[in-house]
């Protein structure tokens, strides 16, 4: 194995270099999205920390950073040639998938390196070593409805050097199914619509599109921080009466649910 062969070689610099990077020892999950509520990840950021010993009984650590999909989901390429998205690309249901299967699940494998005291980190392979940061798009499809969901994630580091992880710096998705976003940004929701009804426009008619019935309608009454807003409970539905005159000078927002 090349990893031992090196190990002699490569202590004197190793006990050195030993500090560079973010040195990984235990798993870390930055994010774990299940969409369909069964329990299993579809979308997932995370950090795997494989523990061995070296020859010299020190231990060795063998860190895989990666974004894992479900079989419902996928890591959409920007083009043929690029998987990552620049900011303000637009992610939308015709983007081309990328997926890389390993032992049976699909994992986009952004870096994999070993490091431990006796060396220096080494590594292995990754589809972004030479990267800072990189904003991957994805994709999840209801496998009941075909409606697809989009987002994007924004890994980054602090530097190239080898031994250095990447981290979840951001990320979005678009709680509406079959709606675009734009890498980077966070999902365009619509806004609330207004109308007067009622004979003497006693009504305030507040309403939103039926595609986006999983956003939820708050109201606050003054917008100096610290804001305020509370929930308006619609029932479940995407429109609401209310008496225009509580509603005088009130403002609204439409929020996606929470994660
Ligand atoms: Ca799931």
């Amino acid at each position: 194995m090349k990893l031992i062969s090196l190990l002699g070689a490569i202590t004197a610099i190793g006990r050195m270099a030993c500090c560079l990077g973010q040195e990984y020892t235990s798993s870390q999950v930055f994010l774990n999205r299940d969409f369909d509520g069964d329990g299993a990840y579809d979308w997932r950021a995370d950090i795997i920390v494989f523990k061995d010993t070296g020859p010299l009984g020190s231990d060795i650590y063998q860190v895989r950073n990666q974004l894992r999909v479900s079989q419902s989901a996928r890591v959409l390429r920007a083009s043929n040639t690029r998987i990552e998205f620049q900011v303000g690309d637009p992610i939308s249901t015709n983007r081309p998938t990328y997926i890389v299967e390993e032992f049976g699940e699909r994992d986009l494998w952004l870096l994999e390196y070993y490091w431990g005291i006796e060396m220096e980190p080494l590594v292995t392979q990754g589809e972004f070593r030479s990267s800072a940061a990189v904003i991957l798009g994805t994709k999840y499809t209801d496998p009941d409805t075909q409606d697809v969901t989009l987002g994007w994630f924004k890994f980054s580091r602090p530097s190239v050097t080898p031994g250095t992880a990447f981290t979840l710096e951001s990320w979005a998705y678009n709680p509406i199914p079959n709606e675009p976003i734009r890498a980077g940004f966070p999902p365009d929701l619509p806004a609330p619509q207004f109308a007067f009804s009622g004979e003497n426009s006693e009504n305030l008619d507040v309403s939103w599109p039926a595609k986006a019935s999983m956003l939820r309608l708050e109201t606050t009454d003054s917008l100096t921080p610290p804001v305020q807003w509370k929930p308006v409970d619609t029932g479940g539905a995407t429109a609401i009466t209310l008496p225009a005159g509580e509603a005088q000078g009130a403002f609204f927002r439409l929020v996606a649910p929470e994660l």
